[in-house]
């Protein structure tokens, strides 16, 4: 099924227009090596060179400095306080007890004492020193875990409904994803070298070579989810590729999925030519076909995404520019078949379902709400110590989910007294009696780990949470679901642009405020004002959500009802949405 590099369809990039120059930094690299060796033993600086920081990324590691000291050190003339994130790749978001009391233990002894559960279904370690990155890509190694490809122009990270257990259908949708996840990962064995050791040599000394990728891997990140209707709780039309689980009448029996490309929220201000787009449903293939689909979308995206410019270079801007007729086309001719016609299908959410769900097969699963994903012991609340102590006693796995969540997984029945009970001696049992705006909110990291943050997010989402809960709680809405989510910049790590009530940093303090997504995650949201300072939050939307609690219709969600009312309008094309956002909405209710 794999295929090299299609020289007769390769001519994507105009001649005048030179390649961006991270294409001749992989070119050189020798499939992902580079100068990283080099660069780890250099004890003259906490750093890695630039190029060698575009490298690691397709190891899953970062280079990052800690922002809350920059202007400290630079004044006192000192190198920025350098370390590292490193991300580890969980597909499906499925990992066991051993490796969550693995993880924990890396958390304190090689990084800054958290762990992070991510928007991807993945873990992230922050605030790794240098001389301690080997070492902790090494143990994660050995807990049968990696962190190849969490990063970088390749396939990231597969996602997936994170309760496969709730029945046969969740179950064989995640082995699709496995089946997905191993397929596309590259084939290097650089990883190994550098990080495990001991991998130098393969079965006759082969040459080295990327059968899918080629040597200069993708022009861009490529993100892949699979979904199980009615839950959108991957928020599939954000992604690259994502795969809609179709059952037979039953519901039980999996026929195949619908196909979506196109997706993806990275913007960046002021930038017209850059926007979010929601995935298009292409087509239908059947359960034996998808690693196939999968393979011939991500090489049309090899062989057709723009190589000269890495803001244009994501497969929706592909898709955008030549239409997804032509898409599906070129898609076809490699496949040698066509795809069918997509199925119905309905989402009705993108959240998490809190609490206790029982599985078909006889065990349970409970999901816990985690603000933000950060896992950490605070004075009032050792949320680390007591996920260790639960992952010490569980028997059944970890579920991470897609909005920063945990699901203690197939749980036997005689061994939900002992989580229960955990639950409840940590007072965890209580997080999920969070208000109906806290249990759908989401951040991004931001500041101080991030290098591209504007403002904060994560270490702001519980202020603004509590400030909007107030008019929440006068108005009514205590326990109504309305979708909130923040960044502090435009690329849409936390999907902002997804949520009915979205938050974008701009500058310290000063977020772009964006209303009117769909609650299923079909909708885009769109400006309704720009660069609001902190404190004027409240005031700007307090009115909106106690005039909601008057007059909404019945079951009438908050993003359809700031559209109704005339706050803003629906989102229509890409360029629409790119239009309006640096110019306010008009403020019309009806
Ligand atoms: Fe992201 C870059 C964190 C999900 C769009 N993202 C970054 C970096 C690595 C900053 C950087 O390049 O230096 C952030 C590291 C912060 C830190 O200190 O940890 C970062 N992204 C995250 C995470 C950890 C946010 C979180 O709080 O969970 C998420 C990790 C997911 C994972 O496990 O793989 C994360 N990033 C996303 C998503 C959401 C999604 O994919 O569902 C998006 C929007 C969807 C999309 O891709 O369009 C997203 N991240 C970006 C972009 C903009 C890409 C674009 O096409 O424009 C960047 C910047 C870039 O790539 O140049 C970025
Ligand atoms: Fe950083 Fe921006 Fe992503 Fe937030 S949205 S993690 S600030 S890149």
């Amino acid at each position: 099924m794999s295929s090299t590099p299609d020289t007769a369809t390769v001519p994507t990039t105009p001649a005048a227009k030179p390649l961006a120059k991270n294409e001749g930094l992989k070119a050189a690299s020798n499939f992902l090596r580079g100068n990283i060796l080099r660069d780890l033993a250099d004890q003259s600086t906490g750093g890695i060179t630039d190029d060698t920081g575009q490298l690691t990324k397709f190891h899953g590691i970062y280079a990052q400095d800690d922002r809350d000291l920059r202007n400290q050190l630079r004044r006192e003339g000192k190198e920025k306080a350098f370390s590292f994130m490193a991300r580890i790749r969980v597909p499906g978001g499925v990992c066991t007890p051993a490796q969550w009391v693995t993880l924990d233990a890396l958390a304190d002894t090689h990084a800054n004492g958290t762990l992070k559960l991510t928007t991807r279904q993945a873990f992230q370690f922050h605030g790794i020193l240098k001389g301690n990155l080997w070492s902790a890509i090494n143990a994660v190694n050995r807990a049968l875990l990696d962190t190849l490809a969490a990063c970088g122009d390749v396939n990231r990270n597969v996602m997936c409904n994170p309760n496969p257990e709730q029945s046969e259908l969740h179950a064989e949708t995640l082995r699709v994803t496995k089946a997905i996840a191993d397929h596309l990962l590259p084939r290097t064995r650089a990883y190994h070298e550098i990080w495990v050791g001991g991998d130098t040599l393969v079965a006759g000394g082969e040459p080295e070579s990327e059968p899918v990728y080629g040597e200069t891997y993708l022009p861009r990140k490529f993100k892949i989810v699979v979904a199980v209707p009615p839950s959108n709780d991957v928020d599939i039309y954000a992604h690259d590729l994502g795969f809609i689980a179709i059952a037979d009448a039953s519901g039980k029996k999996l026929l195949g999925f619908n196909i979506t490309v196109g997706g993806g929220l990275g913007m960046s201000h002021n930038q017209v030519e850059t926007f979010p787009r929601i995935a298009d449903v292409l087509g239908f293939c059947r359960v034996d076909q998808v690693v196939d689909v999968a393979e011939k979308i991500l090489t049309t995206q090899r062989d057709f995404g723009d190589r000269t410019d890495r803001k244009h270079a994501r497969l929706k801007y592909t898709i955008e520019d030549r239409g997804v007729v032509w898409f599906r086309a070129e898609v076809e001719r490699r496949l040698g078949y066509q795809l069918g016609s997509p199925r119905p299908f309905a989402f009705t959410h993108m959240g998490d379902r809190y609490g206790w769900v029982d599985g078909e097969n006889g065990t349970s699963h409970y999901t816990l709400f985690l603000m933000s994903g950060r896992i950490k012991d605070t004075a009032e609340l050792k949320l680390k110590t007591a996920l260790r102590e639960i992952a010490l006693a569980h028997k059944g796995d970890f579920r991470l989910t897609a909005n920063q969540n945990l699901i203690i997984a197939s749980v036997r029945p005689e061994e939900r007294p002992v989580i229960d009970a955990l639950l409840r001696k940590h007072k965890l049992d209580r997080a999920n009696d969070a208000s109906g705006l806290a249990l759908n909110a989401m951040s991004c990291v931001a500041l101080p780990t991030c290098g591209l943050a504007l403002a904060e997010s994560e270490r702001y989402l519980p202020e603004l949470v509590a400030n909007l809960e107030t008019e929440m709680e006068a108005a009514g809405l205590r326990h109504d679901e309305i979708t909130l989510r923040i960044t502090g910049c435009p690329n849409g790590c936390g999907r902002p642009y997804l949520a009915e009530i979205g938050f974008v940093g701009r500058a310290p303090g000063k977020y772009n405020v964006y209303l009117g997504a769909a609650f299923n995650g079909s909708r885009l949201n769109i400006l309704y004002k720009a660069s609001v300072v902190e404190t004027d939050i409240v005031a700007l939307l307090g009115p909106i959500i106690r005039r909601y609690a008057l007059e909404r219709t019945k079951g009438e969600r908050f993003g359809d009802f700031v559209i109704r009312t005339g706050y803003v309008k629906a989102t229509g094309t890409p360029a629409d949405f790119h239009d309006k956002a640096e110019k306010p909405a008009p403020v019309a209710p009806v």
